[in-house]
């Protein structure tokens, strides 16, 4: 049993001054148990905690993490950078750098706004869109997180043609009914609500790969259809690429299946570990942004000299020749070894990956939507976790989330994780 009696009386400290002890909510370990560990450091795959104890980390922060913790490239571009000043309210040409590498990457964004979160880029995404087309309401898709924006905290109404009701308290009911929630990857639903109040409709925004119910991929179709449907109405089109951003691909999951929305939100990568956001799309759109435009939006940090720092040395790595062909051979190998590791224990799970994000689903699946995840084996899952953490793996401490492969995982990380995830498993079992 690992020794953790700092983290824990630091935990004890946190809860006096922060609501749960922590800043965000899944940190604090409610979905698995015990006491969240306090970091202490990390570099590469490895995180270490207050008490010393070493982990392989498959949380990388929530995804920005791609290339490792403390990768040295980031770490001289930030000691560059901060020895300048650390933000000055005023342009400067690392901005621009990073626009151009976005811009030059992904062919449906011609002008990026940069903010600070992937939340406000979800934010600014809504408020464009509803400038853009003069409408108020949008449709998204249950299972889809897109940051703590009131629009998006919301939950289906009682039918799929009524609109939503409030996901959590403070939000008002006016707004939340300005948004229609429908099952992922069920095309049908959303011609549906299209025929019926699509003349209503601001925009569709959508995970092109669903992260945050777990990862469930895009059914063959989906995303062409929903392309098709918003040009059909006169709705745009918004793609949530926060995670997926320049994870699955160069061209991120637009580039990988194919479809180019007119709107992306990009954040976690492109920051390389800051606090970082940011909106692209054709420039007729982009130009209705103050100050060209109407549309407002603003930000004291907004395009900080440090987070452009990191996320334009993080990109100029993923962006060498073979990174993501490599990445994502490593994320497979994951799944493989987890796949063996889950038979050698006779445990039923799903596991579903896309490149270098998957998850392990304790339940057979396969995991199309959330009504499916949500069948998942909370109190199985919750042994694995604890058991992983036992054995010095640090997994993402929600059935609900992703986990990452970065740069830094070597094989011996991966054959460290899947022998300790063969112990997980039998554990898990034994519960059930
Ligand atoms: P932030 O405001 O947390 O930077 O980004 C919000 C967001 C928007 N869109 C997608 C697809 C996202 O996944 C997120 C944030 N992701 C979560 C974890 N899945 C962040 C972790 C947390 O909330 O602590």
């Amino acid at each position: 049993m690992r020794k953790t009696d700092r983290s824990r009386a630091a935990f004890q400290e946190a809860l006096s001054y922060l609501p749960g002890g922590v800043n965000s909510p899944v940190r604090a370990f409610g979905a698995v148990g015990g006491s969240p560990l306090f970091i202490a450091r990390a570099a590469g795959a490895t995180i270490e905690d207050i008490d010393g104890n070493r982990y392989v980390d498959f949380v990388n922060s929530w995804g920005p993490l791609i290339l490792g913790h403390a990768h040295p490239r980031v770490v001289e571009a930030l000691q560059e950078a901060v020895r300048k000043g650390t933000s000055f309210g005023a342009p400067t040409e690392t901005e621009t750098a990073l626009a151009k590498r976005i811009v030059g990457a992904i062919p449906s964004i011609e002008r990026v706004r940069f903010v600070n979160s992937g939340t406000e880029a979800v934010m600014t995404a809504l408020r464009l869109a509803r400038g853009y087309t003069g409408r108020s309401a949008i449709v998204k898709f249950a299972g889809c997180y897109h940051g703590h924006g009131d629009s998006l905290l919301v939950q289906a109404g009682s039918g799929a043609l009524t609109f939503g009701c409030p996901d959590s308290p403070g939000v008002p009911e006016a707004l939340a009914r300005e948004t229609i929630v429908l099952p992922y990857n069920d095309v049908g639903a959303v011609e549906t609500v299209m025929a019926h109040q699509g003349d209503r409709i601001a925009c569709i925004i959508v995970e092109p790969i669903a992260g945050n119910m777990g990862v469930v991929p895009p059914r063959a179709g989906f995303l062409e259809g929903l392309r098709l449907i918003t040009e059909r109405h006169g709705a745009l089109l918004i793609f949530d690429e926060v995670i997926t951003g320049f994870r699955v691909g160069w061209r991120g999951a637009q580039g990988r299946f194919g479809v180019e929305p007119d709107i992306t939100c990009l954040g976690k990568v492109i920051g390389g570990g800051l606090p970082v956001g940011a909106v692209g799309g054709r420039e007729e759109i982009m130009r209705m942004l103050a100050p060209e435009g109407p549309v407002y939006q603003a930000g004291t940090l907004s395009g900080n000299p440090l987070a452009m720092s990191a996320g334009l040395a993080t990109l100029n790595e993923v962006a060498r020749e073979g990174f993501f062909d490599a990445l994502d051979a490593k994320g497979e190998l994951c799944v493989t070894m987890i796949q063996e590791a889950a038979a050698r224990a006779g445990a039923s799970v799903c596991v579903q990956g896309v490149g270098s994000m998957l998850t392990v689903f304790f339940q057979a699946g396969p995991v199309e939507n959330l009504e499916q995840a949500r069948r998942s084996d909370l109190a199985r899952f919750r042994l694995f976790h604890q058991c992983l953490l036992e054995e010095g793996i640090y997994w993402p401490p929600s059935q609900f989330e992703a986990a990452f492969v970065s740069e830094a995982h070597t094989d011996r990380d991966l054959r460290a994780a899947a022998e300790a995830m063969t112990k997980a498993f039998e554990r898990a079992q034994r519960a059930s």
